[in-house]
């Protein structure tokens, strides 16, 4: 696996800067997010929601946990899950603090905190993890996993093992695989029903090459941006648009600043509870044992709440005042056509034996599934 040092040292820098610059307190006070009218967004991370009936002050070990959305997001609920775990099984002496709304910064820096030993747990989306392990990049391929259960079965099974596996070279340990979901497009410009509606939107992606180039392959004008500053670029016309799971366009009040929504399902996107290696290394083996078990019994309850919500969230969301596009099989077909050479170049120019090994193990679980 390629390490890409070069990169990983330039980030180390402006996560310094970041840090320095948020004061004493370690949250994120960026201008962003309390511009950001969603009041959900700016909530204190570590307040009652959290309550709990240890005390960090008498544990002897602190998990700091990060992640970027808030936390009305079945995200956040399934992190309280697992701090209720943790706590409870450990009798306190492993306590765990909950950041939400980038609060601690965005997906990259949060990894990038958790190869310092500076915080010990993040949950990103597989998107940004390319930018370490590049074979993350071939799960983000658009059109790839045909369900949620079949995406799943293969997380949970030898792919999904050997892409946590290669975490560890990064600092970085793969505890669970837990769910963010198919992702759809939001726009204020105009109803996207098919391919060539894509035409001229400037959208904002996850900072990932498949998805700069699959948009780009579609006519639009991706712009890569962290998670955090997405409100006030929709809210400013910065961007058109941007995609993500039903749950996130919902929860995170993105019908305020969006007038269109379209089923496109173009990419499934699975997160990763992550912990800093330093961390988990120094924690005795029934720790280690319990700090995996809770990540994968919370992550179940994550994921099946989470798929609820991005069931249920469509009629809230055009009460709200969004157009709802319906996107026809046949048109997410042409979509899925068009971005194909994409896929196909980014199979060869990773590591096409990976790539492979995927595609046979979604065909395996496909035909399991039948
Ligand atoms: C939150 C991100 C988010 C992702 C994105 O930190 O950036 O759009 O979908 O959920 O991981």
């Amino acid at each position: 696996m390629k390490k890409s040092s070069l990169v990983t040292g330039a980030l180390s820098l402006s996560l310094v800067f970041t840090l320095a610059a948020c004061g004493d307190n370690g949250v994120n006070g960026d201008a962003d997010q309390t511009d950001n009218e969603n009041e959900n967004a700016s909530n204190n991370g570590n307040g009652e929601e959290a309550a709990s009936e240890y005390n960090s002050s008498e544990a002897t070990h602190v998990i700091e946990a990060g992640i970027g959305l808030n936390n009305q997001h079945p995200q956040y609920h399934g992190l309280l899950r697992f701090k209720e775990i943790v706590e409870s099984e450990t009798d306190g002496d492993v306590y765990v603090e909950t950041y939400h709304s980038s609060q601690l910064g965005d997906d990259r820096q949060m990894m990038e905190a958790l190869q310092l030993g500076s915080q010990e747990v993040t949950i990103p989306s597989t998107a940004p993890i390319a930018n370490f392990v590049e074979q993350y990049a071939i799960l983000d391929f658009p059109f790839l996993f045909p369900d949620e259960e079949i995406a799943m079965d293969v997380l949970n099974g030898d792919i999904g093992d050997q892409l946590l596996d290669a975490l560890e070279d990064q600092e970085m340990v793969g505890l669970a695989w837990w769910e963010n979901g198919y992702r759809d497009l939001t726009n204020s410009v105009q109803a996207v029903a098919t391919a060539e509606d894509f035409q001229g939107l400037t959208i904002r992606t996850m900072e990932n090459e498949v998805h700069l180039a699959a948009f780009q392959e579609l006519g639009a004008n991706p712009t890569p941006m962290a998670f955090g500053e997405l409100f006030t670029a929709m809210q400013q016309g910065t961007v058109d648009g941007q995609e993500n799971p039903l749950a996130t366009i919902y929860l995170e009040g993105f019908y305020e600043v969006q007038d269109h929504y379209s089923d496109t399902n173009h990419v499934y996107s699975p997160f990763v509870f992550l912990m800093s290696k330093q961390f988990y290394d120094q924690l005795p083996d029934d720790y280690q044992e319990i700090v995996r078990n809770a990540a994968q019994e919370a992550g179940e309850y994550q994921i099946e709440e989470n798929r609820k919500q991005n069931n249920e969230l469509l009629d809230a969301l055009v009460d709200e005042g969004v157009e709802y596009t319906e996107v026809t099989p046949e048109a997410r077909e042409e979509m899925a056509e068009i971005v194909q050479p994409v896929n196909e170049r980014f199979a060869e120019q990773i590591d096409p034996d990976f790539a492979e090994e995927v595609y046979s193990a979604i065909e395996e679980a496909q035909q399991n599934a039948e």
